[in-house]
Order: C-alpha cells, then structure tokens, then sequence
C-alpha cells in the first residue's frame, strides 16, 4: 500500500507530508532536508527581510532540487516585499499564514505557483477554494504558534466536507497514529511543525530542543485569549507573566510589548525563561532527535502499521 494521492501528485513529492512554516525555525537546511527525503519543506519568510529570503530560497536550491514551498506570513510588515521576491525565484509552492492571500492569487497562478493557504475554519477553507487555491491546510488549536478555535478531529472532518480541493492537516500530528487518523478524517496529507524541530537538520537552539523533548502536552498553554489572538508555547516565565497581565486586562499591545521578539529570542539564542518557545500539544509525543529523513519514515511506516491492523481487524491488539 501506498499512501500516495492527489497531493503527492500535485506537488510531485513522494510523501504528503509537509514541514510547517515556522517562523527563525524553518530555514532552509530544514526545509531542503524535508524536501530532499520526499517531503515538502518550506522556509518560513515571517522573520525575513527579502534579501534574506532570496539567500534562503538559493541556498535551498544549492541543496536540493525537489519542490519546496515558503510560507508567507501575512501579517508580515514586509510582506509586498517577500511576495516580490518569491514571483522574482518562481517558488513551486507558497503557502500563507495569518490572513487571506486574495490580492496575491492571481500573481501566483501566472507562474504557475502552487497555492495552500492555511486556514482555521471551514467558512475560512470556502473562500480560498472559491479565490482558486490549489489546497488547504487546516490547522487545529493543538498546534503551536498563533491558533483558531477549533480541533483538529472536528475542524478536518468540517473542512473535508466543504471543499473538492484538497485538505492537508495540521495540529498535534507527531507520529503514524496521528497521521492514519487524520486519513480517516478525509485529509490527503498532513503538515507537521514541532516533531519537525527535534531533528538534527533543525537550526534551532539546542535548548529549545531540550525544553521540547522534555515537555507533556499540558505545557504547551495558549496565552492571548483574552485579546483575541491566542498563541500556544511551553509554560515558562513569559507565559507567567502574560497570564498575569492578562489577568490584570491587559490589553493587546501591552502584552505583544511583552512578548515581542519572544520567538527569536528562544529558537536563536536558546532564552527558555523569557523567550517565546512555541510548540504544539504534540510536543508530548515527541521523545528524541531523529534525522528529518528518519522522521518522515518512521511516521509513514507507522501509519501504514496503524491502517493495516485496523483493515486486519486487530484494533484491540
Ligand atoms: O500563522 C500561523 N501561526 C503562526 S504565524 C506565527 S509568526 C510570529 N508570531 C509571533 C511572533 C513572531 C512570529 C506564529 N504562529 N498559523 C496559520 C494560521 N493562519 N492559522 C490560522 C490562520 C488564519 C487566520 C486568519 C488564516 C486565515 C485568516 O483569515 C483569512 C480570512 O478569511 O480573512
């Protein structure tokens, strides 16, 4: 059996497995790691000016020569810039963050880049079909970063039946089990951002690699809810002290003052107190550093595993 489909033929890649487009994480070692072992890697552009994300995208392309996306964080301030340059390189694949990529659609569709906004809701995935994306991927609040309302279990299923495109999941998919899961759900492929950090071919700080192989799913907390922009990371002394701010009704801005350089300051230079170390439930399952190469192929052996006892009627084994 081959868990192959119309994702993998879209975007000519031999696993629907896509690398989540972390911002200061997902660079291009990380990305062309996951494209060169058959996966989608994409480079996160939030954090980038776009010089630095035409340097990434060449270094990428000096280390494979499979697709791979970037990821455009639409709330990015420089974000027409970063648009600019990913028409300029010809990126196979883009997919957006944060915002809905209208005004850039049919840019893209020119030059025949791939589009997969992300979405949290099905009324969400609607308009993107209906805007001419070529995918989704839904994203539940178990991952890590800025989050939607919903769960995985319900949001794919809710997505799945609103849309023809395909669905690609996210949020708190770590191993084989998550991903014949979300198959059983109606997803075609599934994106993974946290197991993705624990690997080798991950240039973010060692200890925010400990902190991750040390954590239960409960330390991953949402902090933000009170101001309408909830952003799940590990429990520390930051998440502390917004809580209480939170607490005291703080508003938006105070508390992005708090947390502002929050992810750079965990990933780069490894702040685990007061840095903003974002990760998603499944942190919990993850237990080691794994080449990227070893991941994708574990997790995809593992869910050919988990589907075959089911089929064998092995459930209670
Ligand atoms: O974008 C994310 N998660 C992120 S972005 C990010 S970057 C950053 N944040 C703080 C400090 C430093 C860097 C961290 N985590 N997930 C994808 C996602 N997009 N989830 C939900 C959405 C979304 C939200 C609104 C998609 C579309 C949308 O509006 C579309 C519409 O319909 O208007």
């Amino acid at each position: 059996m081959r868990i192959g489909n119309r994702v993998s033929e879209l975007l000519g890649i031999e696993y629907p497995i896509f690398q989540g487009g972390m911002a200061w994480v997902a660079t291009a070692n990380l990305a062309a790691a996951v494209s060169d072992a058959g996966g989608l890697g994409i480079i996160a552009a939030g954090n980038l000016n776009p010089e630095k994300l035409s340097s990434e995208i060449d270094k990428l392309r000096s280390l494979t020569d499979k697709p791979f996306g970037v990821n455009l964080m639409l709330l990015s301030p420089q974000i027409e810039g970063l648009f600019e340059v990913v028409i300029e390189k010809k990126v196979p694949v883009v997919s957006t963050g944060a915002g809905n990529p209208a005004k850039y659609m049919e840019s893209f569709k020119k030059i025949g880049t791939i589009v997969i906004p992300v979405v949290a809701s099905a009324t969400q995935a609607i308009r993107m079909e209906k805007i001419g994306a070529d995918a989704v991927v839904a994203e539940g609040m178990e991952a890590g970063g800025h989050i939607g309302k919903l769960t995985t279990m319900v949001l794919i299923p809710e997505v799945v039946d609103s849309v023809s495109i395909p669905v690609i999941a996210a949020g708190g998919i770590a191993d084989g089990r998550g991903v014949a899961a979300v198959l059983c759900l109606g997803a075609e492929g599934v994106q993974l951002g946290t197991r993705f950090i624990c690997s080798p071919e991950s240039e973010a700080h060692e200890n925010f690699k400990i902190k991750l192989l040390k954590s239960r799913s409960l330390d991953a907390v949402v902090t933000g809810n009170s101001t309408g922009h909830p952003v799940r990371s590990l429990r520390n002394t930051l998440t502390k002290e917004i809580i209480s701010l939170e607490k005291k009704g703080a508003g938006f801005e105070e508390i992005e003052t708090v947390a502002l350089g929050g992810l750079r300051k965990a990933v780069i230079e490894g702040d685990m107190k007061m840095g903003s170390v974002m990760a998603g439930q499944s942190v919990g399952l993850v237990k080691k550093i794994l080449p990227v190469e070893e991941i994708i192929r574990e997790v995809f052996e593992d869910a050919k595993n988990t589907i075959k006892k089911l089929e064998e009627g092995e459930i209670d084994e």
